[in-house]
């Protein structure tokens, strides 16, 4: 290494469509949906690369929210000597294209601009919607001993979640042989069968994990990046068409990681891995030291809480829950407010921007209109109710488990993955039952 150090932007890919994130995705950017009662997506990423050492990112979204904007400006502030930076590139600003990203190779491609112009010597690419916490330094000193051209973080995992991932194979030095996206059959899938010991002997338990797979997190070499992708203009996805193709021609290494690390890019896995928040040693740990994540200054109060139940909550600022009300594997966001007498089980509840005053309370009651968030009395099983929702009083929404997807005609709920979702802003009138 030259005396001069290396240096390593960061570009989080904030998402595609969104699509299977819907209906949290309805109203706002991807990188925008929040997370763990108080935070949002983008602030996993970031906070990993501050706590890395890396203080230049830019996020790349389909489309600019406010609130995007308002998070990240608000929230990432670094000091002048830092020359650090966090600053969305959405799809449609760019001069060089005026379609949407088309893929993830694809979003990178039309921010070649900013990444020449900033004259760094390697660029980590990462997922937007995933929950874990790496020190990046740690990849960053396998791709540079390896002097590999690029370097893909790997997690071992089991015969079952290989249709989800792209799979590699890795020879005893390291390097990539081959690697497969998203194998569909079994023929596809076994040449990448990897043997326990190969797994021990790198310090790592197999636990029946026999399977390499891309975790999404890609170190390049700047220049073989702009090489890459400007070679190939058409190639719009790492895992499709850019890893299988130059696998032989480019030095690609991987990294092995062995940490929680879990997609949050669905709404059955952002359901899932929000309860396991609260589960006991839940497996992403936010009450840590290390490594902390951090998210907007918010002045509100703490929460308080009259005679209610809870059992594996995390209930976060500002909230109110009622008397006599039972909580049980919940996620309470931001300013949440839940009536006397509930019952809500398996749900997450994203919260409320504002809060209403007694005033308007009182009046939405004379009107038999809800007021922010859940009135008495209702029931809630297996459902995420985004932010600003208004669920009456002795309302009942029951699980969708085994159900197929589908949308109430009035927009006010839908069924994703057998979880019912209640969109931002939606009414839910008194006595309803779902
Ligand atoms: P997928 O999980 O299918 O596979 P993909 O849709 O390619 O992920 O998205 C990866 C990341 O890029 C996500 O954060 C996504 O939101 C974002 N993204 C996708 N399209 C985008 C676009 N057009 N513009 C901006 N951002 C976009 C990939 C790899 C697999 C690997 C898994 C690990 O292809 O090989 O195993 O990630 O999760
Ligand atoms: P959260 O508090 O969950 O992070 P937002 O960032 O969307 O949510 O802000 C909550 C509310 O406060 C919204 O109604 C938003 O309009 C308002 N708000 C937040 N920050 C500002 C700001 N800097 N200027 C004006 N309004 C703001």
């Amino acid at each position: 290494m030259s005396s001069k150090e290396r240096t390593v932007l960061s570009l989080i890919l904030g998402g595609g469509r969104g699509t299977r994130l819907y209906p949290l995705t309805k109203l706002r950017a991807k990188p925008a949906v929040p997370v763990a009662g108080k935070y949002r997506l983008i602030d996993i990423p970031i906070s990993n690369c501050i706590n890395s050492g890396i203080h230049r990112i830019y996020v790349l979204t389909q489309f600019l929210s406010v609130s995007l904007h308002r998070h990240i400006a608000n929230t990432y502030k670094f000091d002048m000597f830092s020359r650090g930076y966090v600053e969305v590139l959405a799809a449609m600003q760019t001069y060089e294209a005026s379609d949407w990203y088309q893929g993830t190779a694809d979003a990178i491609r039309q921010n070649l601009l900013y990444i020449k112009n900033e004259g760094c010597d390697e660029v980590l690419i990462l997922s937007g919607d995933q929950l874990y916490r790496m020190d990046y330094r740690d990849i960053i000193e396998t791709h540079r001993k390896s002097h590999a051209d690029v370097t893909i973080a790997a997690i071992p995992v089991n015969e079952e979640q290989t249709t989800g991932f792209g799979l590699m194979r890795m020879d005893d030095g390291g390097r990539v042989s081959s690697f497969v996206e998203k194998p569909k059959t079994d023929a596809e899938r076994k040449p990448y069968y990897t043997p326990k010991d190969w797994i021990e002997d790198r310090g790592i338990p197999c636990n029946n994990r026999h399977y390499l797979a891309n975790m999404g997190i890609y170190l390049f070499n700047t220049d073989v990046l702009i090489d890459v992708l400007s070679e190939r203009p058409l190639a719009t996805d790492f895992g499709k068409e850019v890893f299988p193709r130059y696998v032989g021609q480019k030095k690609i290494h991987a990294h092995l990681f062995d940490g929680y690390w879990e997609d949050l890019g669905t709404i059955k896995s952002y359901h899932e891995a929000s309860l396991a928040l609260a589960q006991p040693n839940p497996p992403f740990d936010f009450y840590t030291p290390e490594g902390l994540i951090f998210t907007r200054m918010r002045n509100l109060p703490a929460s308080r809480i009259d005679g209610a139940t809870l059992k594996q909550c995390v209930v976060a600022d500002g909230c109110r829950i009622g008397e006599g009300t039972v909580l049980n594997r919940c996620l309470i966001g931001v300013r949440s407010r839940i009536g006397q007498n509930c019952r809500l089980t398996d749900t997450v509840l994203i919260g409320a921007d504002r809060y209403e005053t007694d005033d308007q309370i009182a009046r939405n009651d004379v009107a038999g209109h809800p007021s922010l968030n859940i009135g008495d009395g209702t029931v809630i099983e297996q459902a995420i109710l985004d932010k600003d929702c208004r669920v009456g009083s002795h309302v009942t929404i029951r699980s969708a488990k085994g159900k197929p997807d589908s949308d109430s005609p009035d927009g006010m709920w839908c069924v994703r993955d057998g979880i019912v979702c209640v969109p931002r802003g939606a009414v839910i009138p008194n006595n309803t039952v779902i």
